[in-house]
């Protein structure tokens, strides 16, 4: 019997910020702990690091801060082979943290993950991050069966444009052979909120520490966190029909797919 009767066919997960918070203490200091392997004296701090995350991908970062930094690093050889090695070892840092198990969960995360999946409404990742992070935080999380768990997994370099580019979702859309119309997608900034709108995607956003104060139009709702039961969610903007001061779960998200909102 099919368990699910509702027009809800898919949810797609960002990753940084929405699945879990890994900015700060986790993309931060391992970006800190490369420059200092690369002999670098650059450091970024939580406020700068707050204004670089404009600029999505972490060699895209990098660049941008060189040019309006440091611009007279810029004078290399073979400077997108250098940025690349420099980010590696910070992918090496950051999956070292992600290993020690220190970045966990947001709230309602797992709880929705596991309801979608015995709803039999597919999951899939759709996010700027190295594929690496992805693998590595859902490992650490949810457990090595997870990675299973996904219908589509969209990362990193596969697209040409990271976010706010609409690639990605796309990307991840044509791998689940779903309509926008059937998903919902869930962020936790405008960079985001960009890309999945502009693939037509209903999109929830749950704000993080750096992005609670960005502009969120189009989105059909904003939230603190998914929730839980027993820690409801509070509601920055919008509202799902019937929803009434509750957590997100299954049943919400298949009535914002069905309403003529945003
Ligand atoms: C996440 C990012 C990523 C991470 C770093 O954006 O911008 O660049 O900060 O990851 P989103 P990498 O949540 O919108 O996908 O260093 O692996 O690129
Ligand atoms: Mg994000």
């Amino acid at each position: 019997m099919k368990k699910n009767n509702t027009s809800l066919s898919a949810v797609l997960f960002d990753v940084d910020g929405t699945l879990a918070d890994t900015e700060r203490d986790g993309h931060r200091p391992a970006f800190n702990a490369a420059f200092k392997e690369f002999g670098l004296d650059w450091n970024w701090d939580t406020e700068l690091y707050g204004k670089l995350l404009q600029v999505t991908g972490g060699k895209e970062r990098i660049r941008y801060y060189m040019e309006k930094y440091v611009p007279s690093a810029l004078n290399k050889n073979d400077l997108s082979s250098w940025i690349a090695e420099l980010h590696k070892t910070k992918t090496k840092y950051f999956l070292d943290l992600l290993a020690k198990g220190n970045i966990p969960l947001r709230p309602g995360i797992a709880r929705l993950i596991h309801e979608l999946r015995e709803k039999e409404i597919k999951i899939a990742i759709a996010t700027t991050t190295t594929p690496e992070n992805v693998t590595s935080l859902l490992k650490f999380t949810l457990g090595e069966e997870s990675l299973s768990w996904f219908d589509a997994i969209g990362a990193g370099d596969i697209v040409p444009q990271k976010k706010p580019a609409p690639d990605i979702y796309y990307w991840v859309l044509e791998k689940l052979g779903l309509p926008p119309q059937q998903c919902i997608a869930i962020e936790d900034s405008e960079n985001g909120l960009k890309s999945s709108r502009s693939a037509g995607i209903k999109t929830i956003i749950t704000v993080s520490e750096y992005t609670y104060s960005q502009n969120f139009n189009g989105a059909a709702m904003v939230l603190t966190d998914l929730g839980e039961p027993s820690r409801l969610p509070s509601i920055v903007s919008g509202t799902i029909p019937n929803l009434n001061n509750s957590w997100i779960d299954a049943s919400a998200l298949a009535t914002l797919i069905e309403s003529n909102d945003q």
